[in-house]
């Protein structure tokens, strides 16, 4: 997220060239879904082996209980959350680098913290995911225009969590201090849904082309994959996480599994967005948002702490 205040970035907003940015407009059009019948429901008891492929188009029945999940796994590791059919991938414990010393004054001092391990969803929630919970879109766009409160409601209900800030650096980032989930390289239109000249907005990046204007269906970047698997970690919509935003707390936070503040004004969002430039959609970078608030371009994704059965 660029830094701006909100206030500020919603006026820009409606002054310049979005007139929809902050009331929740969207031209996206729905990917056409043909649900097939419902007659075959899924063994509830049974976890589906990880590399069952994800039915996003079947309606799953929600009172299945989410399956115990244990800190067994390595790197490339996923599991098939049987409420909402999300694939998750596993990050294993251990120390990251969290900060950098390239961006801004909040993501300093950089740090190293150590992390259980988590689970955290490969793509961001999608409309279709999220119908199953409350009245929205379908299709495999992911969710906008969502709240901190929504959002956090949505991943109780699917039996897991927001992740907090840490988690989601890491699931960006991996142990090599990457500046983007892919690595160093500068974004190029394969790797990322940013500003570029599909945009339209004064901060475009025009030396690229990713495809879209605004919002991109999940997983449209596959080379964008972070080291964990985890899709659109960089742009596309901006994610909610568990942390109220708090810009030094880098300087006090604890060195294992930081649970992020106790309070605050502002919940954080995570990797930029389609209206991010190239610095607004590093892993390192912090942008805020006031919690009851959604736009055009937050949307979220969950994760689940691996707990030994
Ligand atoms: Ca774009
Ligand atoms: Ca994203």
């Amino acid at each position: 997220m660029n830094k701006i205040s909100p206030s500020l970035y919603c006026l820009l907003a409606v002054l310049l060239l979005l007139p929809a940015a902050c009331v929740g407009a969207e031209p996206m059009t729905p990917t056409p879904t043909s649900l097939p019948p419902t007659q075959t429901p899924l063994p509830s008891k049974t976890p589906l082996p990880s590399e069952t492929p994800l039915p996003s188009e079947t309606p799953l029945p929600s009172e299945t209980p989410f399956p115990t999940i244990t800190p067994e796994g390595d790197i490339g590791s996923t599991w098939v959350r049987l409420v909402d059919g999300m694939v998750m991938v596993y990050v294993p414990k251990g120390v990251f680098t969290m900060g950098s010393s390239l961006g801004d004054p909040d993501e300093q001092p950089v740090h190293d913290v150590y992390m259980d391990a988590f689970w955290i969803d490969q793509d961001e929630v999608t409309n279709t995911m999220y119908a199953r919970f409350a009245p929205a879109r379908s299709g495999r766009h992911p969710v906008n225009n969502v709240s901190w409160e929504q959002a956090a409601s949505y991943c109780a209900w699917a039996g897991s969590r927001l992740p907090t800030e840490a988690e989601w650096e890491k699931a960006a980032r991996g142990p090599e201090e990457r500046t983007y989930p892919w690595g160093n390289q500068f974004p190029t239109g394969d790797l990322v849904n940013f500003a570029d000249l599909k945009s339209r907005l004064s901060w475009e990046d025009t030396s690229v082309n990713d495809g879209y204007e605004k919002i991109a269906p999940v997983g449209s970047y596959p080379a964008g994959a972070s080291l964990y698997g985890a899709l659109d970690m960089a742009g596309n919509v901006a994610e909610w996480v568990n942390d109220w935003y708090d810009e030094t707390y880098y300087s006090t936070a604890p060195l294992t599994n930081p649970p992020g503040p106790a309070e605050g004004d502002f919940r954080v969002l995570r990797g930029g967005s389609w209206y991010s430039t190239a610095a607004g959609v590093r892993s390192a970078d912090r942008g805020w948002y006031i919690p009851e608030g959604g736009t055009d371009y937050t949307g979220f994704r969950c994760a689940q702490s691996a707990v030994a059965p």
